[in-house]
């Protein structure tokens, strides 16, 4: 029989061999899957666990909220409250920050979440997920401020998501590559399933959303036509289309094989940079795609550098297979 290695064993080999995370980044990072499975437990449920549909809410973003947007939510604040790994915790669900009550002992991280990514497909049954990301406090008075979750990607000491699919998958990283594992639903565990995942850095598929085109900005629609010409153009191959519309499945496609994915700044409304959320989905989603040998990019910087100056500030995103997001940049230095 082969031996199964679980989250818990794979963390503690991390924390022992490699010196990369300390025990309580460890036990925080459990947390959250025990808190993804919870989450798992009420997408299976679906009608049966009256989780569908709207909440009757908007968010701070004045988007409507689902039921498991808000149920989501909850179960990640619930969970990490208590465990004294966290000083404050941030997502795309709350106006403000949680800050985590001071009957509990202060820790030395801050968790960022989007609890259920791709809202829209819950009802339709299509795979949704969790992301997540982990920064340090750096500044170590007691209290915890807006300003201390406002640091650049580059910072963050862990990141990853949890996708419900056909299986329920947590995708993670500590900064030392990216690592899955399958959860077994029967022994309620995580199992290392894949290690070192890579991205190969060519590709013959993107990911868009396509009725957006007439809004794109001349480097995305140069990009996309040209794939679209196909053989007889400039890019001599066929190219191939997928659009989940949970960021999180069109991600986890990538990190299985490859493949370009945009949601770009456009032209409907030229002060918004873009739909995704910097801090919930770009960091996090860039940290793993560049720690599996991917690029991300908002066609001017690396999305990893960019200092945040607000919470739920937006990004425009291209990241996957190394030479096609860095023909995608290339294209926005030409004009
Ligand atoms: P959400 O966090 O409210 O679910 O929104 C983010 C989602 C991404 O998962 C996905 O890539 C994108 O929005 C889809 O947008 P669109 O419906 O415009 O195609
Ligand atoms: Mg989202």
């Amino acid at each position: 029989m082969t031996k199964r290695i679980s989250l818990t064993q794979y963390l503690v080999e991390q924390q022992r061999e490699h010196g990369h995370i300390p025990a309580q980044l460890r036990l925080l990072i459990e947390v959250v899957a025990r808190a993804c499975k919870r989450i798992a437990i009420s997408v299976n449920k679906g009608e049966l666990g009256d989780v569908l549909g709207s909440a009757g809410s908007e968010n701070v973003q004045g988007e409507v909220q689902k039921k498991l947007d808000v149920i989501s939510n909850e179960v990640l604040i619930e969970a990490n409250e208590w465990g004294g790994h966290l000083a404050a915790m941030a997502s795309e669900e709350m106006d403000s920050i949680h800050v985590v009550p001071n009957r509990y002992p202060q820790g030395e991280f801050l968790l960022l979440f989007d609890p259920l990514d791709g809202s829209s497909n819950i009802d339709v049954n299509v795979s949704i997920g969790t992301i997540f990301s982990v920064l340090r406090k750096v500044n170590n008075q007691r209290g915890v401020s807006e300003e201390d979750f406002l640091q650049p990607g580059k910072q963050q000491a862990a990141a990853g998501y949890c996708i419900y699919g056909p299986q329920t998958t947590l995708v993670l990283t500590v900064g030392d590559g990216v690592a899955m594992f399958t959860l077994d639903r029967e022994m309620g565990s995580w199992v290392l399933t894949q290690e070192n995942v890579q991205i190969p850095e060519d590709t013959k598929e993107f990911a868009i959303n396509m009725s957006n085109m007439r809004h794109w900005d001349a480097p995305v629609k140069r990009y996309i036509d040209e794939c679209l010409a196909g053989k007889e153009g400039p890019r001599g191959k066929d190219f191939n289309m997928r659009w989940v519309a949970s960021m999180v499945a069109d991600v986890h496609r990538i990190l299985t094989r490859g493949g370009i994915f945009m949601y770009p700044w456009d032209k409907r409304d030229p002060d918004k940079p873009g739909k995704l959320r910097l801090l919930y989905e770009a960091n996090p989603m860039g940290f793993v795609v560049e720690q599996a040998g991917g690029m991300v990019s908002n066609g001017r910087q690396r999305i990893m550098d960019i200092q945040p100056t607000k919470l739920h500030e937006r990004v425009s995103v291209i990241l996957g297979s190394k030479n096609e997001v860095q023909r995608v940049h290339d294209y926005h230095q030409d004009v």
